[in-house]
């Protein structure tokens, strides 16, 4: 299904009088409102294609019907998410569960809506059909050498699809790791994994990027072989200057201070992007920004401040993905509010005065530095953020439009109501 940009404008049409003068009352209080949009209508975020089906947890699954069957189905719902709020315009594809069969077809299909491929996933978390040997007890750390070659072949094929699709990164997470106290050596299980991602990384092209995830738990609840950033870091040092460490928000133990651990792999050339989402108890996958909207602009007041630090192009010089599990909600109105999120906490980050934050710090002027980041924090900036839309050709209010068009009933009537996308 695709829709229409006469869609889109007669749909703004009704709401552009509204939206004009709540963009006036906001862009009057900003410095430079060109600056502002500019950086709102680069900003792009990748969908990844296993969250575009109805999540599950291990006590169920509850499909909404219409989730796409194969991959040209995902690239066509991301086509639609881009279509209405253009700030989706990546796909960031799971290898085995997404395999670009035909690589020119695929990507002439993604071109077609005005998509890119972002950073390719390998799985060596689960055991395939047909799979020699089983990740039971791990991948690139197993103790045995033949397991250990089947995931680095994996990771390597996986860059292959990878260079077919014009990606340039290889995004690796490993459930490695230990049940019980006593199961592992560490020192053995790390240095497993480094000398596995040492053959991996003499297989990256030229311009490609390793990111390198790290997760607190689960599978495994005793250890996890990356466990944190610091062990995420220790690899990347090791293995070169193209392995970076990714963070995904979900994946550190309560009340770890996000946003100091984001300002420092950043000052280190190390920082290689995001996963978003939102938690309460774990990796809950929740819609990103739905429990800590604050906490999601502490950590885009670091980036801004230390990507400017470095003369970093925001919009490109790192990896901006989605990892979400929708288990309640329709996956695509889901996936807007995430989007949604970000942007606005990248736009409030955008408003800090930094100098003047700059000059609070310097005289220990704790009561004007929170109150600076909260002036910017409290500012409603979704006139902003519609103002970036419209002018990229999209929806003032894009999941409205997603519900009055009825996309989801049209897909279920395309798709079937009982299709199951591949996936979480
Ligand atoms: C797992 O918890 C991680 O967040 C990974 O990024 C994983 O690859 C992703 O959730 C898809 O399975
Ligand atoms: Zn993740
Ligand atoms: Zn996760």
């Amino acid at each position: 299904m695709k829709l229409s940009q006469h869609q889109i404008s007669s749909f703004n049409d009704d709401l552009l009088k509204d939206h004009a003068k709540a963009f006036a009352y906001t862009a009057e209080k900003v410095s430079d409102i060109q600056y502002v949009l500019q950086r709102l209508q680069e900003f792009q975020v990748a969908i990844p294609s296993w969250a575009l089906g109805t999540g599950g947890t291990r006590f169920g699954r509850f499909s909404g019907g219409g989730e796409p069957r194969n991959l040209e189905e995902k690239i066509e719902d991301v086509g639609l998410l881009h279509t209405l709020n253009r700030a989706s315009g990546a796909i960031s594809l799971h290898i085995p569960w997404d395999i670009p069969e035909n690589a020119p077809s695929i990507k002439a299909l993604a071109a077609q809506h005005g998509l890119r491929f972002d950073a390719v996933n390998s799985n060596t978390f689960q055991d395939q059909p047909g799979q020699k040997h089983s990740y039971k007890f791990g991948s690139l750390h197993h103790t045995d050498k033949a397991v250990r070659k089947q995931a680095i072949e994996h990771n390597i094929e996986v860059i292959k699809y990878g260079i077919e699709l014009g990606s340039d990164a290889l995004s690796l997470w490993l459930s490695d790791g230990s049940n019980f106290p006593g199961q592992l050596n560490f020192r053995h299980a790390f240095q497993r994994t480094l000398e596995s991602l040492q053959e991996i990384y003499a297989a990256l092209p030229d311009q490609w990027k390793l990111y390198i995830e790290y997760k607190c738990s689960e599978p495994n609840f005793y250890s996890t072989t990356i466990a944190d950033w610091g062990q995420s870091l220790m690899l990347a040092n090791k293995l070169g200057s193209k392995a970076l460490t990714l963070v995904d928000l979900g994946h550190h133990l309560p009340n770890a201070n996000i946003e100091q651990i984001v300002a420092l792999l950043l000052m280190e050339g190390k920082l290689a992007g995001f996963h978003f989402n939102d938690s309460k108890y774990g990796d809950d996958d929740l819609t990103v920004g739905s429990i800590n909207p604050y906490q999601l602009f502490l950590i885009f007041n670091e980036l801004v401040e230390g990507m400017d630090a470095r003369s970093m192009n925001h919009a490109s010089d790192l990896g901006w993905m989605i990892d979400a599990s929708h288990n309640v909600k329709d996956p695509l109105e889901d996936l807007l509010q995430s989007v949604e999120a970000i942007m606005i906490a990248y736009a409030q980050a955008l408003l800090v005065d930094t100098k003047a934050l700059e000059a609070a710090r310097q005289s220990n002027d704790v009561v004007t530095a929170q109150d600076i980041l909260q002036e910017a924090y409290r500012t409603d900036v979704r006139p902003l953020i519609a103002q970036a839309r419209l002018l990229n050709g999209g929806a003032l209010q894009p999941v409205q439009l997603y519900r009055s068009l009825k996309v989801r009933d049209q897909l279920v009537k395309e798709r079937g109501a009982k299709t199951v996308a591949t996936g979480l």
